[in-house]
């Protein structure tokens, strides 16, 4: 189905999720069709793209990418013009508890999206969404005396989530050589937004502010490791990132990130500060939110990016951290 023979038409899995909905936006507004795929629950999760469910040129389809029978149905009925493979179980923590799903669904699905697109719609341009997690403990060091990684850094994944990524990260690499598919991956570093999950620690930092400041709780904040350092950026930059690597000429695999690292008390320290409040009078450190394993430092060099896709990111970490705050006070005085 292309609902306009004049529209490309994308299709973009994880729709729900904080990406695949900021990826439908950027696509709609570029005039695509779209086709949102999303596995189903037992009651449904549409809340991130509530505000395009109307839109004619946007469609949902129920497909899980751990199924390669649903994977092949999907993709041989619409022959997508681009694939954006967003889904994932994408918690770093979780993937200690659950290595098995973690590699289902991060592993198998995309390999049954690669063998759908080769067998069924080999045309079709294919986004993977790989990960700094993949560089685990690793780092070079620049010129100017700081650790960094690259294109070129090489991968020492310190969680299953970081493998499973890595083993599709290579998967991508093999289809594009092997059988010619136009696949990339994007290493991107950590971005948040006001739609990031509430689990992860951006997020759920930004998530307490607002219900202390709307006076919804007299709880504590109970946070793991403070010290490890994230390269973070704000997840409207990188969707453009993503959608740059399937317009350019050659499919190859770029960095995304802002350049710059913070530890996670500068996260909390500034979103605290922002909203007037005292952190010390707030936040408790659970030793049970430590992970087995740490990525202790990322900070990406995105030379790449800048001169083959001319990528650069355009919101700070100030205003990102900024943007959160405001929407979780926003949105829970509605409460
Ligand atoms: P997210 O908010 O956790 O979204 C993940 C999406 O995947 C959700 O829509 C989820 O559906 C869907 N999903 C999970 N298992 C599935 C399955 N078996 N079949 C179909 N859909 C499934 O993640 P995100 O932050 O948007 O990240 C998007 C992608 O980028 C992920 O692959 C993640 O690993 C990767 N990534 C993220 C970051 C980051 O900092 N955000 C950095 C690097 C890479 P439900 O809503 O039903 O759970
Ligand atoms: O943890 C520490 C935690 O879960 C960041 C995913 O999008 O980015 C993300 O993975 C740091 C870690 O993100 C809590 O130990 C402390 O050092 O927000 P996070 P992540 O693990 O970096 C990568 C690039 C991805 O690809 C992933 O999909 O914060 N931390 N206290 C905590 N983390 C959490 N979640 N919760 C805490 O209470």
């Amino acid at each position: 189905m292309k609902t306009n023979k004049f529209n490309k038409l994308a299709m973009v899995s994880g729709v729900t999720g904080q990406d695949g909905s900021y990826m439908c936006d950027l696509l709609l507004s570029k005039g695509y069709d779209v086709i949102g795929l999303h596995r189903r629950n037992s009651t449904n999760n549409f809340q991130r793209i509530s505000h395009i469910l109307d839109n004619t040129n946007f469609k949902l389809e129920e497909c899980d990418i751990t199924d390669s029978s649903n994977v092949n149905s999907i993709i041989s009925k619409y022959q997508p013009d681009e694939f954006y493979n967003l889904a994932a179980q994408s918690h770093v923590g979780t993937s200690f508890k659950q290595p098995s799903l973690t590699f289902e669904i991060d592993t198998i699905g995309v390999i049954n999206i690669l063998e759908s697109i080769k067998n069924y719609s080999n045309t079709t341009k294919f986004y993977q969404a790989s990960t700094s997690e993949m560089f685990g403990k690793n780092f070079k060091i620049g010129d100017d005396g700081l650790p960094y990684q690259d294109e070129n850094t090489e991968f020492i994944p310190q969680s299953p989530y970081g493998v499973a990524k890595l083993a599709s990260h290579r998967m991508v690499q093999i289809y594009r050589g092997a059988y010619g598919l136009f696949a990339c991956s994007g290493i991107l570093f950590n971005h948040e937004s006001p739609r990031r999950g509430e689990n992860f620690v951006t997020r759920k930092i930004t998530k307490y502010i607002g219900q202390v400041v709307n006076h919804l709780t007299n709880d504590s904040l109970k946070l793991g490791n403070l010290s490890a350092h994230r390269d973070w950026g704000h997840a409207q930059d990188y969707v453009r990132a993503m959608w740059l690597m399937l317009q350019s000429d050659v499919p190859d695999d770029y960095v995304v990130a802002s350049e710059d690292t913070w530890s996670v008390f500068d996260f909390l320290r500034m979103a605290f500060e922002y909203a007037g409040l005292d952190y010390t009078k707030h936040v408790e450190i659970d030793e049970n939110l430590y992970r087995p394993a740490e990525v202790e430092y990322l900070r990406g060099k995105t030379t790449k990016a800048q001169n083959q896709l001319d990528w650069h990111p355009e919101i700070s970490f100030e205003d990102m951290v900024k943007d959160m705050v405001d929407s979780d006070i926003e949105t829970l005085s509605h409460v």
